[in-house]
């Protein structure tokens, strides 16, 4: 048995004028309940630190790098890493990175629990568009603001677990959970933004975004036993809502822990580790079953094609 008491700490919404300061400070206040609960890992959103500013079109580059972080920690997010190291639990949260060379990415990171960071993610599969949309009901600008990740799906062992990270659209797509399932992963750690609405389809609204964030995530776990951590950032930001739907899934693909609104709320699962060992043996033992001789399509076609 290798357990890890799990938490996933949604957050309720960050209008554009909430300072870093009063983020973290809310996240703070998650990770002292998360300590209490005996977690030693916590889970926070997609852009924790910020409302999703993507919503916004921008053209003035200097307003839109104020969304941005040059360095992680810095003087904002420090008291985090600090109470995190006192309380001994790793932490994984989402930021906007804007690196020394210029390069701006949608990116999260993993500590391990005396507040060193062992890993980074940076999104891959970035939704959206470059240019303002007229014909959507809001905008989702992540591919004028960000580059696609240049990291790949790292798998990270953390203190004895082998941990990944991918970033809200990514969940949707089975080639990032099974770029990692192909390291042996055992937790899979994720936040999202993810609009309660869908913005070209009036028809399809929160029941509809919910079950298909869960399909993704139960799926992914299951179809490569693992632990998953889905954390959203929920509520209305400036006036545009996003879905909550937090949830802790095993490696049977069942969801063990979920959120019930769309604040601040935090959710914990006790996770054994060796639960994975199952799936991974038997009926997902890749290299046994897998044949790579059919996959062919998978990494030299990218749309599609008769
Ligand atoms: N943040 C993020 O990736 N949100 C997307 C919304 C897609 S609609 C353009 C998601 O997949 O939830």
């Amino acid at each position: 048995m290798r357990e890890r008491v799990i938490g996933a700490a949604q957050m309720g919404p960050i209008q554009k004028s909430d300072s870093r300061e009063v983020v973290v400070s809310r996240m703070l206040s998650l990770l002292d309940q998360a300590a209490d609960q005996g977690c030693d890992l916590v889970v926070y959103p997609e852009l924790a630190l910020t409302t999703f500013f993507p919503r916004w079109y921008m053209e003035d580059q200097s307003e839109i790098d104020g969304w941005f972080e040059r360095e992680m920690p810095n003087a904002a997010t420090q008291p985090l890493f600090d109470r995190a190291r006192a309380h001994g639990v790793a932490i994984s949260f989402g930021y906007a990175e804007l690196t020394p060379e210029g390069h701006h990415f949608n990116a999260s990171i993993l500590t391990d629990r005396q507040g060193h960071i062992v890993g980074k993610y940076r999104k891959v599969h970035l939704p959206g568009h470059v240019e303002y949309d007229a014909a959507r009901d809001f905008q989702h600008l992540e591919k004028r603001y960000f580059e696609p990740g240049d990291l790949g799906f790292e798998t990270f062992d953390n203190e004895g677990t082998l941990m990944g990270m991918c970033i809200c659209n990514d969940r949707r797509w089975p080639e990032t959970w099974r770029v990692m399932g192909l390291q042996g992963v055992e937790l899979v750690m994720l936040g999202y933004n993810t609009p309660s609405v869908n913005s070209q389809n009036r028809g399809e609204g929160l029941s509809e975004r919910l079950y298909h964030s869960e399909l993704s995530v139960t799926a992914g776990a299951y179809q490569n036993a693992t632990w998953a951590v889905a954390v959203a950032k929920a509520g209305l930001e400036d006036g545009f809502p996003l879905m909550g739907g937090t949830i802790i899934v095993d490696p049977d693909g069942f969801v063990v822990a979920r959120t019930t609104g769309e604040g601040d709320e935090l959710i914990t699962a006790h996770c054994d580790m060796d639960r994975c060992q199952f799936g991974k043996t038997t009926i997902f033992d890749f290299a046994r079953h897998r044949r790579v001789e059919h996959y062919g399509r998978i990494t030299s076609q990218t749309g599609v094609e008769r």
